[in-house]
């Protein structure tokens, strides 16, 4: 099942949360700033020892004080006008996060609207992208019991919306 829920990300029960994380896995504002702050200082610790992450990948840790199995950051790609490869490197941050998910038997996940933020990716075209993707990956794999795009406003949340109808009716 595919949802769209409007509220808080580290409030939601499911086994996974997705953090829109930088590169450096250092935290920052938006969805990165919630989720350190709900999860506590330990999860700095434990991204520290993870070091980096490229964009477009995705690394995993616990969840400390949130109630959530695990939480996996992903840094999104910046976007800079939509040719230097943002539309593939957002399509890999989806498809890594929700193929770490079935490595890892999880059953439910929730993405925030990732690059939308700070990183400027117009949420018309992240929705297309994210929507796509997770179709795709449930179509051909199934493995998810649960998928909930998470978001802070109504207006994404509509965007979210009429895309997967238009994706279910294409
Ligand atoms: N729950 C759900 N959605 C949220 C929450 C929340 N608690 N907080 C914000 N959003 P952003 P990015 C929405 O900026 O664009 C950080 O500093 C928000 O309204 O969090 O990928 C990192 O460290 C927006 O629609 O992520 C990186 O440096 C969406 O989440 C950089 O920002 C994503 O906004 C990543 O930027």
């Amino acid at each position: 099942m595919i949802k769209v829920h409007l509220g808080d990300i580290t409030r939601l029960h499911v086994d996974v949360i997705v953090n829109a994380a930088n590169s450096r896995l250092q935290g920052g504002g938006g969805v990165d700033g919630a989720v350190h702050r709900a999860a506590g200082p330990t999860l700095q610790e434990a991204c520290r020892k993870l070091g980096a992450c490229p964009v477009g990948e995705v690394r995993a840790t616990g969840a400390y004080s949130i109630p959530v199995k695990r939480i996996y950051h992903t840094a999104g790609p910046v976007w800079r006008g939509g040719n230097l490869g943002e539309p593939e490197l957002l399509s890999s941050c989806y498809r890594q996060c929700l193929a770490l998910a079935r490595r890892e038997n999880m059953r439910s996940i929730a993405f925030p609207a990732i690059s939308c933020g700070v990183y400027d990716y117009p949420p018309e075209l992240a929705v297309e992208v994210a929507v796509e993707q997770v179709q795709q990956y449930q179509e051909r794999e199934g493995a998810l019991q649960q998928v909930i795009f998470c978001c802070l406003n109504e207006q994404m949340a509509d965007l979210y919306l009429a895309q997967l109808e238009a994706y279910i009716r294409r």
